[in-house]
């Protein structure tokens, strides 16, 4: 990091103000795990201001400078007067002064806090978009990029008895940023997840990452365990349910424990089995509640635990009529809850993470989740810091829901040109996810390939699901061409259909060919499922998309700058024509599966 600019009040003459605060990133390897850890919430009232022009950071507000020599200076500040937000938010649903704001807004707040003999203590947030600037103290605390995933920061040796701390967060979208500018979402801003103290002892687990183990056996669980530090010692893993204890033997900072458990039950989406673990070292214990199952392809098949299994699925935002990004508990099941009633046994989770609170009731409901990051579109493929930012995004991801079962599939992106560049950079972040984690399959959204009217993205080499995104019907009229691309294709391992589907305004009706109404979102899902039913090597559908959701890119009197393609409305009440298509080729795919 480079040393702070000397500041007094202003540097108006300073271009170059964000580099001092390059350098302290929170990182995936800086995460650690939380699960059954006590925490102090740091939810609730901030005070905060719109900075549109960044002069928190340009001016250093943190620093607090409000005197010099004794003698008071002029500051372009007010904490404590500043009005107060309810964090986590996204504030563009706060106001509708914030509605379409995309820049910076500085929150602050201060608390209390009595630090404990020998410990570390932690800050976590779960999620901000897009960078997150953290001070504590008057002091710079690290900075995090990428809007969807969490972050960790120390800060054992800032804290006092009275603290201030303050969050900077910055919204605006950027070419090089993972995604870029031009996305068919909305760019909600804020710090819309939990904020979370955390404390642990000088030595602590790290993390815990407990599956059934790698390889053929479907009785083998693996539990492994990391320290913060290099220390050597004995962990216990309990499952008490199992009636089961193991030791872990930890050398420098690491260890890991396989056993067998005849007669273990396996989870799935009809049986949601769950077991309460937890692991401790002297001093210190974690412990978390998960499903064992396996998740394989053999050939054209998706094998669970052992079984070829079709994949009922629905694609899904992160995208709250009233929340925006900040989702509540209630709006996820709720989701899943739509996504049952349609008939699905699978959702995906699209375009980058959601919030953890999914896939820990996907577990828990029963429901099998593909999970991506946002390596969306145009992407800077050529730029390293560009690769850097996605890779640690799929690392955040990764070590956020190692343990949940229902998580299937990790997608490394969706809709990117079949370029050279785009090839290597998708196929080191497809690398990334096989080599961390082995227990899962990894996917993409492609596109399919108008010249040869075929599935012929090079990337399907590299990965072990081929998703593909196909709008006949739609984007592309002549519906004709989908069953010659299948006919066309012969791929060699499962395919998914990622994306298909139609906007329709809910309670607009007219002709079938009339484009937003109902019936003509009715007649693609009629073709669709058509052609889909007929493919054999076609092993899930997620169409697109269970509600509809705000864009700013639909500018159309039916659109009114939302995503119309939703199967029920955008406040989740009213379902149209086509979800109950769709219900309908669920119920009898499911009868033949039985
Ligand atoms: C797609 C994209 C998705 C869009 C959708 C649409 O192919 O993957 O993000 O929202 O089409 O509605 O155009």
């Amino acid at each position: 990091m480079k040393k702070y600019v000397q500041k007094n009040v202003s540097d108006i003459n300073l271009e170059d103000y964000t580099g001092e605060y390059e350098g302290k990133d929170a990182l995936a390897k800086d995460l650690i795990f939380t699960g059954g850890r006590k925490y102090e919430s740091l939810n609730g009232l901030w005070h905060y201001a719109v900075d549109q022009y960044e002069t928190a950071i340009r001016q250093h507000w943190f620093e607090e400078r409000t005197e010099m020599n004794g003698i008071s200076l002029p500051v372009d500040f007010s904490f404590d007067e500043w009005p107060t937000m309810q964090l986590p938010c996204s504030w563009n649903m706060q106001d509708r002064m914030y509605y379409l704001y995309e820049s910076s807004m500085v929150f602050t707040r201060r608390f209390s806090f009595k630090k404990g003999e020998n410990e570390r203590v932690f800050l976590r947030v779960g999620a901000a978009n897009y960078i997150l600037r953290v001070f504590l103290n008057k002091q710079y605390v690290g900075m995090h990029r990428g809007g969807s995933t969490p972050m960790v920061f120390e800060i054992t040796d800032l804290l006092e008895e009275k603290n201030r701390i303050m969050l900077v967060c910055d919204a605006t979208r950027r070419p090089e940023q993972v995604p870029t500018e031009n996305t068919d979402w909305f760019n909600y801003g804020g710090v819309y997840r939990d904020i979370q103290i955390f404390r642990v002892p000088k030595t602590f687990i790290k993390d815990l990452k407990i599956s059934l183990a790698p390889g053929k056996t479907m009785d083998r669980i693996r539990a492994s365990v990391e320290l913060s530090d290099k220390s050597s010692l004995r962990a216990v893993l309990s499952i008490p349910e199992l009636n089961h204890e193991a030791a872990i033997e930890v050398k420098d900072g690491k260890g890991s424990v396989d056993f067998r458990y005849p007669g273990l039950r396996l989870w799935s989406p009809e049986d949601p089995k769950l077991y309460d673990v937890s692991v401790s070292i002297p001093g210190d214990k974690v412990s978390d509640t998960v499903g064992f199952r396996k998740v394989e392809v053999v050939g054209r098949d998706i094998l669970l635990n052992g079984k070829p299994v079709f994949l009922r699925g629905i694609s899904c935002h992160e995208d709250s009529f009233v929340n925006g990004k900040a989702v509540s508990e209630e709006e996820c099941i709720q989701a899943i809850n739509d996504a049952k009633e349609l008939g699905c046994n699978f959702m995906r989770l699209a375009h980058y993470p959601h919030t953890e609170k999914m896939a820990k009731l996907a577990d828990k409901m029963g429901m099998l989740l593909w999970e991506e990051i946002p390596v969306y579109w145009a992407i800077r493929f050529r730029r390293p810091a560009t690769y850097r930012d996605a890779e640690n995004q799929l690392l955040e991801l990764i070590t956020r829901d190692y343990n949940r079962a229902s998580v299937i599939i990790w997608s490394v992106g969706n809709e990117n040109a079949d370029s050279d560049e785009r090839l290597s950079f998708m196929r080191r972040l497809a690398d990334t996810a096989h080599r961390t984690d082995k227990t899962r399959l990894v996917s993409a959204a492609c596109l399919v390939s108008m010249q040869k009217l075929a599935i012929a993205d090079r990337l399907a080499a590299h990965i072990d699901v081929i998703g593909l995104n196909e709008y006949y019907g739609w984007y592309a009229p002549d519906f004709t061409q989908l069953p010659k691309l299948f006919e066309n294709s012969n791929p060699d391992k499962p395919v998914v259909i990622s994306e298909f589907g139609a906007d329709a305004l809910y309670g607009h009706r007219g002709s079938r060919s009339d484009k937003g109404t109902e019936d003509c979102m009715a007649d693609v899902y009629e073709k669709q499922i058509a052609t889909l039913r007929t493919i054999p090597y076609i092993k899930g559908i997620s169409p697109w998309i269970l509600y509809d959701f705000r864009c700013p890119r639909r500018a159309s009197v039916i659109q009114q700058y939302f995503n119309r393609k939703g199967l029920i409305d955008a406040e989740r009440k009213h379902k149209k024509l086509g979800f109950f298509l769709m219900q309908e080729f669920y119920r009898e795919l499911k009868e033949q599966a039985e």
